[in-house]
C-alpha cells in the first residue's frame, strides 16, 4: 500500500479551480475538503456533507480527510461554554462518519491561522509566493489583519480561520485570551482531546492536529505545536492511535532547526496526513515559499519523502503551498492555492516516490 495522493479543493463557488482539472493530476486519489461557510462550533449536517460527497463521486475521488473543522475559541479559551461546543464537535465527527470520513486535520492556534505579511512575494522567475518578513509580525496585530483582510475584502473571498466575524471582535477577542499561557493552552488542549477520542475511536476516525505556523509566538500569543520537543509532549499527553499528526514541513521548517525527517522517522505511526511544503530561509529569519524541488529551499524534501518511505508511510500526503505561476494572480488564486504549482509538486513528489519503490527496495 503506498501513501495516498490528495488534493485541497475549497469546494464549488468558492474554488477557481474544478474537480475536472485536479482529475487530470495523475496519482489523485482523494480530494482534501471542508465546509468552508461553517463557523467554528457549528454542527456538520449530514445534508451539507452529502451535497460535497455527491460533488466528489462524480470524478471518483475519496472524501476521507477534511480539512479543517476548526475549534471554536471557548475550547482554546477554557470557557464553561466550551462543553456545548465540543458535544457539538462530536456531532460532526460521528456524521462525518457516516460519509467514510477517516482524518479530520484541525489546529489549536490561538485567533489567526497561518500568518504572513506578503501574499505575492516576487520569487524572481516571475511567479510569486508567500512571504513572512519576521519584522512586520511581532507587535501590532491590527496592521497585518489589515493586510490580510483587506485583501480578502477585496477579492471577495475568506480565508480559513480568518472569519471576516471573528476578526471584526479582534480586539475584543485578544483580550478573551489574556491569561492563556502555554501551559493554560496545553491544558485545555487535553481537555478536548480527551473528551473527543472516545467518539473517534467508535467511529475510527483520527484527529491529526497540524503543527503551528509560523512555529513560534506571534503577537504574544501562545503556539504548541513548535518543534520535536512539543510533539512528543503532545503525543504523550493523549497516547491514543486516534490523537495523530498533520505533519506540515514547510510550517515546522520555518524554523531551520527543525529537522522534519527526523520527526517523521521518530513518529511515523502517528502521522495521519503529511503535508510537503518547501521553504527558502534568510539570514534575517525572513522566509520565502518555494516550489517542491528539494533544491528550491532549505526544508529537505528528498530527507522528508526518504524518511516516509522508510517508515512505509501509508497515510494521506498533499502538496502544501504552491507559487503562483502562469497568470495565477491576486484576484484570479488563492493565495498558495494555485493549480500549477501544486499540481508539479505532486508530479515531483510521485517522481520520487516512483523512484524509491522501484530502486530503494
Ligand atoms: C494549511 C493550514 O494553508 C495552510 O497552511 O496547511 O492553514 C491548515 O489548513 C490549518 O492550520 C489546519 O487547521
Ligand atoms: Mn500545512
Amino acid at each position: 500500500m503506498p501513501m495516498k495522493m490528495t488534493f485541497r479543493w475549497y469546494g464549488e463557488g468558492n474554488d477557481r479551480i474544478k474537480l475536472s482539472d485536479i482529475k487530470q493530476i495523475p496519482g489523485v486519489d482523494g480530494i482534501v475538503w471542508a465546509l468552508h461557510h461553517k463557523m467554528p462550533g457549528e454542527v456538520w449536517e449530514e445534508s451539507e456533507i452529502a451535497e460535497v460527497k455527491r460533488q466528489l463521486d462524480e470524478y471518483g475521488f475519496n472524501m476521507d480527510v477534511v480539512e479543517s473543522v476548526n475549534v471554536h475559541d471557548d475550547i482554546k479559551i477554557g470557557l464553561p461554554s466550551r462543553d456545548k461546543y465540543i458535544e457539538n464537535y462530536k456531532t460532526t465527527i460521528k456524521n462525518l462518519s457516516k460519509f467514510g470520513v477517516k482524518v479530520i486535520c484541525y489546529n489549536f492556534m490561538p485567533i489567526f491561522d497561518w500568518t504572513r505579511s506578503d501574499l505575492f512575494h516576487p520569487v524572481g522567475d516571475g511567479s510569486t509566493a508567500l512571504f513572512y518578513e519576521k519584522n512586520m509580525i511581532q507587535e501590532d496585530y491590527n496592521a497585518m489583519a489589515r493586510y490580510i483582510l483587506d485583501f480578502t475584502e477585496k477579492y471577495n473571498m475568506s480565508f480559513p480561520g480568518w472569519e471576516p466575524e471573528r476578526m471584526a471582535k479582534l480586539d475584543e477577542l485578544f483580550k478573551a485570551y489574556e491569561g492563556v499561557d502555554h501551559e493554560t493552552l496545553w491544558a485545555n488542549l487535553k481537555y478536548f482531546l480527551e473528551a473527543i477520542m472516545p467518539t473517534c475511536r467508535e467511529c475510527d476516525i483520527k484527529m491529526a492536529i497540524h503543527m503551528d505556523d509560523p512555529p513560534w509566538d506571534i503577537f504574544s500569543l501562545p503556539r504548541l505545536l513548535v518543534d520535536e520537543k512539543s510533539i512528543d509532549r503532545f503525543l504523550r499527553m493523549v497516547d491514543d492511535e486516534y490523537n495523530c499528526l498533520t505533519l506540515c514541513s514547510g510550517s515546522l521548517n520555518a524554523n531551520p532547526e527543525n529537522n522534519v525527517a527526523e520527526i517523521i522517522r521518530k513518529h511515523c505511526d502517528r502521522i495521519a496526513f503529511a503535508h510537503v511544503r518547501n521553504v527558502k530561509h534568510f539570514e534575517n529569519g525572513d522566509f520565502q515559499e518555494a516550489s517542491h524541488r528539494d533544491c528550491d529551499g532549505d526544508t529537505g524534501i528528498l530527507e522528508i519523502l526518504k524518511a516516509y518511505h522508510d517508515c512505509g508511510f501509508e497515510g494521506y500526503i498533499r502538496p502544501d503551498h504552491g507559487r503562483h505561476l502562469w497568470g495565477e494572480t491576486a484576484g484570479n488564486v488563492r493565495p498558495g492555492y494555485g493549480l500549477y504549482d501544486r499540481a508539479l509538486g505532486i508530479m515531483y513528489m510521485l517522481g520520487v516516490w516512483d523512484s524509491l519503490e522501484r530502486y530503494d527496495g
